[in-house]
């Protein structure tokens, strides 16, 4: 059987056991990484030598880099459906799934550090606001091409959508004003009746550090 390691709380982890429900593939998780520990353990660093989360193991394949193992998953087992066949809508995919992790996760996980993870004494005011307002340009572009789209990649929901996907519920349970996106919302909104969302990626982290650790723990 396929196995994940990875805690549920990490944003990493969540693309890829959403991506495997997606697939309707059964999978064994093994919660390691944060509070947990276990990610410096030898046993671990063989699977993954940066010492983080998520690692894949499929059969005599082990791999990291949750994007990665996302393409991978969606490759072997999602030909036609998490992965577009057709080239144009392939090509979207990639590169939005690219555009993503370059260009707004940066942010939202500045945002995310600033407003949770961090005591409110250490909170990094500037960076917060350096980060909003570069936000605000990149959520533009995306709201701009889902204005012509349902989904990243067309009219089909596939791997392009599964980063923005993450952290977009992360960015909108955090305190703060965010841009006004209605093709965003409407996306948004979708991703919200796709049951593997809403059971992985749907989860509350909190909103503070307390809040954090304590559902970290409780989400396994
Ligand atoms: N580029 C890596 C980044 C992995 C990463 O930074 N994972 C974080 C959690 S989101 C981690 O392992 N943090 C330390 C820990 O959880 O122990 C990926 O996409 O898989």
């Amino acid at each position: 059987m396929i196995e994940v390691w990875g805690r549920r709380s990490s944003s990493n982890v969540q693309k890829v056991i959403w991506a495997l429900d997606e697939l309707g593939l059964e999978f064994k998780r093994h919660t390691v990484g944060g509070g947990f520990g276990g990610t410096h353990d030898p046993s671990y660093l063989k699977m993954n030598p940066n010492a983080l989360v998520p690692v894949l193991r499929d059969g005599d394949i082990t791999m990291f880099e949750s994007n990665a193992i996302v393409r991978y998953l969606a490759a072997r087992y999602g030909e036609g459906g998490l992965r577009p066949t057709a080239p144009r809508a392939l090509a979207a995919a990639e590169q939005w799934m690219d555009w993503q992790q370059l260009n707004v996760v940066p942010h939202i996980s500045a945002i995310f550090w600033n407003l949770v993870r961090v005591p409110a004494d250490q909170r990094n005011d500037t960076a917060i606001a350096q980060a909003n307002a570069r936000l605000k340009e990149v959520l533009a572009i995306a709201d701009a091409t889902l204005g012509s789209s349902a989904w990243f990649a067309g009219d089909q929901f596939s791997f392009g959508d599964i980063v923005l996907g993450v952290l977009y519920w992360r960015y909108s349970r955090m305190d703060g004003e965010r841009p006004d996106t209605p093709n965003i919302r409407r996306w948004f909104e979708a991703l919200q009746q796709r049951p593997a969302y809403r059971k992985w990626v749907m989860v509350e982290v909190g909103n503070n550090i307390a809040e954090w650790n304590a559902n970290e723990k409780a989400l396994g």
